[in-house]
């Protein structure tokens, strides 16, 4: 049962598609005062949800805050990152679950102030509650799944594995990389652009120096089976004669200041405007610009720094430079030395630039600030949209900031991750929450974005990455290459990557029933056995779909590990190009994983496809039952 509380609502976010009458009274099982929701936890309470964030599964202990942030280092102490999810299910005394639905900020305090206290605190009081009772776990999700609507159905071509790098910057280093692959054999089916591909970082555009003929390039690429996905950024770059940024000035289709003068903030391209995706028409025009890439045969985008990310505002840095003036040739002191430091690096992402623009909503003029969180969701909404106009095929569209809504328009990647061993367990940890907040298309980016990878980390995460429906190895400028070929010998992620295409009839089968049944794809034990006190607490392994459960490896050096088995299920192991089983018993067992076998569980046999060099390639029919 669903129940709504409406506490002045200051817009329709559109995350819910249900009309639902208003409930009267208190919204127990909370306790409502002083505009915050309080409840008392007892040693049992474990508490699920808030998809995109750090920790654990089970995030009881922590203070999470929900303001889509550009974070570049996911360390356990952060609160934010690029989403905001505002779902929680609480399962203790009382289980349900719980959906606060605002445009701004709001603090899940889960066991942090008070270690027996949930305190949830929307900055301000302005939202829609939903409350959800039901008869499991998986229940109460599904209800809150049916509250939100169907989740994105990508392409089965996007179930393929991806290879990107920021510093791929012309033709020849993407036609490089696919040779790489295809000599090697590696399966490969896209091949990402990151913003190097664009003319001086403007959207829509293309530099010709780097990339003389895109159409022909990318018709070339696709005969041999690869897909090439751009990237699109918010932020459009302030030139004249741009005309992306002329008809967006004329039109008034970029987010002003309170005076109505375009907002000017830095980004990649310098000077730049935000297209206000929360005006449904300039929401439209900029959809419509996705024409330029798709007359030349691009079928998928992914959008990025749609937090939105700001470098600076054109205000800010002015201030900013006022005040370095009146310290040059000062003798500073400690203090003030930190002080001038931190004069430039507070400028990134600042909440008071956020205050100082404003968004035309069919319901009037808000400013940003107060809707911040649904900015990257009607990026990707403008987006989707418009892809199905332009295009007669489902079109591939992830995005990195998001809101509960977006889940029906696209996927998320899990943003600037590190090559740590401990985010191969983030990203593990991350796919729950995301599911049950309905974004079912998610992954990370695979051999970590920031810092140098290792051959034995790429391997583990690989083996880990063959279960996420987005499978894409994405790094950033400047550090070492982690490609499937980068290490030398490339017969161990080949096998790795074959895996992955021949367990796509049943990873993309399980995939759609998840979108058609409101499920989730990745599950905690304790949602298939709730009654199992120890699969409770098991937070490194997941359900995969109806009969896989996985228990990857994630530390260093480590060449096996313990593993729970809530019920008896086959070991499926792969060595090289062999598949062998072994059926094992309920409880806990200590696996051995050499570097370079995948090892996983059945509870019921599930497809196995031959290996394929593309999805074009796989026969989806040839399977032999596993299991
Ligand atoms: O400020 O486009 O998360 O995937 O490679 C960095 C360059 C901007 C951040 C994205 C990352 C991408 C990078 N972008």
């Amino acid at each position: 049962m669903v129940k709504r509380y409406a506490y002045s609502p200051l817009i329709d976010t559109g995350a819910v598609v249900r009309e639902l009458p208003v409930s009267a009274g208190s919204p127990a099982p909370f306790t409502l005062e002083n505009e915050r929701f309080t409840l008392k936890m007892d040693e049992t309470t474990r508490v699920y949800g808030l998809g995109e964030t750090v920790r654990g599964v089970n995030k009881r202990g922590w203070i999470y805050e929900s303001w889509c942030t550009d974070e570049t280092f996911h360390s356990e102490e952060k609160r934010s990152l690029y989403g905001a999810h505002n779902f929680i299910l609480v399962s203790g005394e009382v289980t349900f679950g719980a959906f606060f639905d605002l445009p701004g900020r709001i603090t899940f305090d889960l066991g942090y102030t008070d270690s027996d206290l949930i305190c949830i605190t929307p900055e301000r009081f302005s939202l829609d509650l939903y409350l959800i009772t039901g008869d499991s776990l998986k229940d109460i999700v599904a209800q809150f799944r049916r509250l939100i609507g169907k989740s994105y159905l990508p392409p089965r071509w996007a179930f393929g594995f991806g290879q990107s790098r920021w510093g791929y910057v012309k033709e020849e280093d993407i036609r490089r990389c696919i040779d790489a692959y295809q000599k090697a054999h590696i399966p490969l089916d896209m091949l990402y652009l990151d913003i190097d591909y664009m003319d001086s970082f403007k959207d829509f555009t293309v530099n010709t120096e780097r990339f003389p003929d895109l159409k022909a390039f990318a018709a070339e690429m696709k005969e041999r089976g690869i897909r090439l996905i751009p990237i699109i950024d918010a932020a459009v770059k302030q030139e004249e004669g741009y005309p992306i940024y002329e008809e967006g000035r004329q039109k008034r289709y970029f987010c002003q200041d309170r005076d109505g003068r375009d907002f000017v903030v830095g980004v990649w391209p310098g000077k730049s405007l935000l297209p206000d995706f929360l005006n449904p028409e300039a929401a439209r025009w900029f959809g419509s610009r996705y024409k330029a890439l798709t007359d030349l045969g691009i079928e998928g985008f992914w959008n990025d720094m749609n937090e939105p990310a700001l470098f600076y505002s054109e205000q800010g840095l002015h201030n900013a430079f006022s005040e370095l003036k009146e310290l040059d040739g000062k003798n500073l002191d400690i203090w003030s030395y930190f002080r001038t430091r931190n004069l430039m690096v507070n400028l990134q992402n600042s909440d008071e630039d956020y205050k100082l623009f404003y968004h035309q909503t069919p319901r009037g003029r808000f400013s940003h600030y107060d809707l911040h969180n649904l900015y990257g969701y009607h990026m990707t909404k403008s987006a989707y949209d418009a892809l199905c106009e332009l295009r007669d095929e489902p079109s591939l569209l992830f995005s990195r900031a998001s809101y509960i809504g977006a889940h029906r328009y696209g996927g998320i990647w899990t943003g600037d991750n590190h090559t740590w061993w401990s985010h191969i367990l983030l990203s593990l940890q991350q796919m729950p929450g995301l599911n049950m907040c309905g974004f079912l298309f998610s992954g990370s980016d695979i051999g970590g974005f920031a810092g140098n990878c290792t051959r034995d980390l790429l391997i583990r995460w690989m083996s880990f990455a063959v279960f996420t429906p987005l499978m894409r190895n994405h790094s950033a400028a400047g550090t070492r290459s982690q490609e499937a070929f980068a290490f030398g010998d490339t017969e161990v992620f080949r096998h790795i990557i074959e895996l992955r295409y021949r367990l796509i009839p049943y990873l993309y089968g399980e995939f759609v029933k998840a979108v058609e049944d409101d499920a989730m794809f990745f599950r905690p034990l304790v949602f298939d056995y709730e009654e199992d006190a120890i699969a409770a607490t098991v937070e490194d392994q997941l359900m995969v779909g109806d009969s896989l459960m996985i228990a990857p490896i994630y530390r260093q050096n480590a060449d096996a590990r313990h593993v729970y088995l809530p019920e008896a299920m086959t070991q499926v192991r792969m060595h090289q190009v062999d598949i062998s089983t072994e059926e094992l018993n309920k409880g806990w067992h200590y696996i051995s994983v050499p570097l370079g076998d995948v090892v996983f569980f059945s509870r019921k046999p599930f497809p196995l496809a031959k290996a394929a060099e593309n999805t074009a390639a796989l026969d989806w029919d040839d399977v032999a039952y596993i299991g």
